[in-house]
């Protein structure tokens, strides 16, 4: 199976993106990261896919995933088929 596409929405003074910046870390996984004040491409994004402008969001091969308890949740139970950083 190939590794899905990963990109976190976030900024850096979220402490919810901070959890999940957190766990990726940990686990080593490679993610696009799209901080939505430094780019106002990224917040126009996300409100357009999901009519919010609610960080972190993780999107996974496209489809966007909301709640950093949530994205943890999944980052954890699917690690081991998620892009690693070399
Ligand atoms: N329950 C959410 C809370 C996320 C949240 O409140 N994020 C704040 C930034 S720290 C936010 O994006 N607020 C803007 C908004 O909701 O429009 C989670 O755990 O992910």
């Amino acid at each position: 199976m190939s590794s899905p596409k990963l990109q976190l929405y976030y900024f850096d003074a979220c402490p919810y993106c901070q959890m999940v910046l957190e766990v990726i870390e940990e686990l080593n996984i490679n993610v696009e990261l799209c901080d939505i004040r430094a780019d106002q491409r990224h917040l126009n994004k996300l409100v357009t896919d999901t009519g919010r402008r609610t960080v972190p969001c993780l999107y996974i091969d496209g489809q966007p995933m909301h709640e950093s308890a949530e994205i943890a949740r999944w980052l954890k139970a699917n690690a081991a088929k998620l892009p690693k950083n070399s």
